[in-house]
C-alpha cells in the first residue's frame, strides 16, 4: 500500500482555481505534449481525479503539471488537469500556471518577459509583466481559433429549442446567444444553466460531429458558453462557461473567449487589431484581442490573445493514499 504525495501550489486566475502540481507528477512518454497527454489519460488519470475531485478538490477544480518541452523552441511543456479531463488548452489555467511558475522560480525564460509554452493544443506564447517579484499580468497568444459550425438547431431538455454556433479556441464550445428560449446570462439562474448544460452538450454531440481539421483526436463539444450583455464598465460582453459536470467558470474563460472572438470575427463583427473585453459571472475581466487572421484546414481563423491576472493562494502537500477508499476522488 503506497501513499503518493504531490507538492501543489494553489492560486486562482480572475476567480477560477488553478492547482499547479510542482512535484510528484509522473514521467510521461510521447514525442509531443499531445502524445504525453494521451499517455497520462491511459495510465495516470487517477492522479487527476484524486487531485481535482472531492475530498481534495471540488467541482470547479482545475490545474496543471509542468514538463520539459519536446519542442526546442519552447521553455516549458504544460499538461492541463481538470474535473472535465485533460484539456488540450486552458486559458485561465495557463495564466495561473505562468504566474506561479515564474514567482516560484520553476521556470527560467530564455527571453525575459516571454515564455514559450508547449501545450497539447500547440504553441502558446505568454508575455508577462512583473513588479517587485510578483507577476501582475499575463497575455497569451493562443492557438488558432475558428468557427466550426453555425446555426445548429437542437432541442435542449429544460429550455426548449435552441440555435447555437460551435467555435474552437483550444477546446470546442457551443456558444448560446440570447434567443427566444434563453434570455441571456444575468437573466437566468446559474443553477438552471448547470442543470441544462450537460443535457445540451450530450444532445449536440449525439447529432453533430465536430472534429478539429488538423488533429482528429480533438473532437466533440466539451464546453457550453452561455452569453449575455456586459454589466461591468468597459466590458463588451458577459459569459458563463460550463465545463465538467457541474462547473461554471469563475473567470471569463480563456479558450472560451478565443472561441467567441473567432465566432464574432467569422461574422464580420471583429477584425484584426480589435479588442474584446469579456466579463465573467463574478465580474472579472479578460482583455481579448484579434492579433491576426489565419486559416485552419479550410476554415478562416484568427490568432487570438487573452490577457488576465492570477494570484497564488497557498501551497500544500497532497497525498493519495491507497488505503483511502476515496483516493481517486468522488462526485455527488
Ligand atoms: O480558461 O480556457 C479556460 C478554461 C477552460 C475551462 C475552464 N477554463
Amino acid at each position: 500500500m503506497a501513499r503518493h504525495t504531490f507538492f501543489c501550489i494553489d492560486g486562482h486566475t480572475c476567480g477560477n482555481p488553478v492547482r499547479l502540481v510542482a512535484g510528484g507528477g509522473p514521467l510521461l512518454e510521447g514525442a509531443s505534449m499531445f502524445e504525453r497527454r494521451q499517455h497520462f489519460l491511459e495510465h495516470f488519470d487517477w492522479i487527476r481525479t484524486g487531485l481535482m475531485f472531492e475530498p481534495r478538490g471540488h467541482d470547479m477544480m482545475s490545474g496543471s503539471m509542468l514538463y520539459p518541452p519536446t519542442r526546442p523552441d519552447c521553455d516549458m511543456g504544460v499538461l492541463f488537469i481538470e474535473t472535465s479531463g485533460c484539456l488540450p488548452m486552458c486559458g485561465h489555467g495557463l495564466i495561473g500556471t505562468v504566474t506561479m511558475a515564474l514567482e516560484e522560480g520553476l521556470v527560467t525564460p530564455r527571453t525575459p518577459g516571454t515564455l514559450r509554452l508547449e501545450t497539447p493544443a500547440g504553441l502558446v506564447v505568454a508575455e508577462y509583466e512583473q513588479e517587485a517579484g510578483f507577476v501582475t499580468s499575463v497575455k497569451l497568444t493562443n492557438v488558432a481559433s475558428f468557427l466550426a459550425a453555425d446555426g445548429l438547431e437542437i432541442e435542449c431538455e429544460g429550455l426548449g429549442r435552441l440555435t447555437v454556433d460551435v467555435a474552437y479556441g483550444g477546446n470546442f464550445y457551443a456558444i448560446v446567444e440570447p434567443q427566444e428560449n434563453f434570455p441571456g446570462v444575468g437573466s437566468i439562474e446559474i443553477d438552471r444553466l448547470i442543470a441544462v448544460s450537460p443535457k445540451l452538450r450530450s444532445a449536440l454531440n449525439a447529432v453533430y460531429e465536430i472534429v478539429h481539421p488538423e488533429n482528429e483526436k480533438i473532437h466533440g463539444i466539451t464546453h457550453i458558453q452561455w452569453t449575455g450583455p456586459a454589466t461591468v464598465e468597459g466590458a463588451d460582453a458577459r459569459n458563463a462557461v460550463f465545463y465538467g459536470d457541474k462547473a461554471i467558470d469563475r473567470s471569463p474563460c480563456g479558450t472560451g473567449t478565443c472561441a467567441r472572438m473567432a465566432q464574432l470575427h467569422a461574422r464580420g463583427e471583429l477584425k484584426a487589431g480589435d479588442r474584446f473585453v469579456h466579463e465573467s459571472v463574478i465580474g472579472s475581466l479578460f482583455i481579448g484581442g484579434v492579433k491576426e487572421e489565419t486559416s485552419v484546414g479550410n476554415a478562416r481563423a484568427i490568432v487570438p490573445t487573452i490577457a488576465g491576472w492570477a494570484v497564488k493562494t497557498g501551497t500544500s502537500q497532497i497525498s493519495l493514499d491507497e488505503r483511502d477508499p476515496y483516493m481517486t476522488g468522488f462526485q455527488v
